[in-house]
């Protein structure tokens, strides 16, 4: 089901997540259903829990190759390197804003059956893990962003 996308101002974009123990039960099925289906009625490539309202540490990502279930992540390691990008929130709509994060991370993270993964990633997949993960710690991109980027809206 699609569910509605809080926006900044709602409390529950605010709060830390607890982290996913219902491995391979019927409510996280559900759960991970709704997640994606709201990320791509919604046109984002990435989507966390809170933003649906669930203080849980469960993401979607999407970003043209496939969906990616990414449940309890943890870093294991940045790359020394940083790198600057535009990004926009689902949860803050109208608005972007740049951000400097490290280019390259690598990732332990669970699937929905709580089966442990290693990600590493880079490029925009990179980006959006790091803007995801970010949301189950209250952090929104406007909290990071060197300056906000104004521009014409893209036709649709
Ligand atoms: O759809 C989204 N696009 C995006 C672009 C640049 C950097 C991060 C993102 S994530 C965003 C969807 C969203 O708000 N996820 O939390
Ligand atoms: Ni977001």
């Amino acid at each position: 089901m699609v569910k509605n996308i809080k926006k900044i101002g709602d409390n529950v974009l605010r709060g830390k997540c607890r982290k996913v123990n219902n491995f391979g039960s019927e409510r996280l099925n559900l759960l991970l259903r709704d997640m994606a289906e709201t990320m791509y009625e919604e046109n984002g490539i990435g989507l966390a829990a809170p933003q649906i309202g669930i203080r849980r540490r469960a993401i979607v990502i999407d970003i043209g190759e496939g969906l990616y279930e990414i449940i309890n992540p943890e870093i294991v390691s940045f790359s020394d390197e940083t790198i600057g990008m535009v990004e926009g929130c689902l949860s803050v709509p109208g608005r972007r804003g740049y951000v400097v994060r490290p280019e390259k991370l690598t990732l332990k993270a669970q699937d929905r059956l709580g089966e442990e993964m290693i990600i590493e990633a880079e490029g925009l997949f990179a980006r959006c893990i790091q803007h995801e993960m970010d949301h189950l710690d209250g952090v929104l991109y406007v909290d990071k962003m060197e300056y906000e980027v104004f521009e014409e809206e893209e036709a649709e």
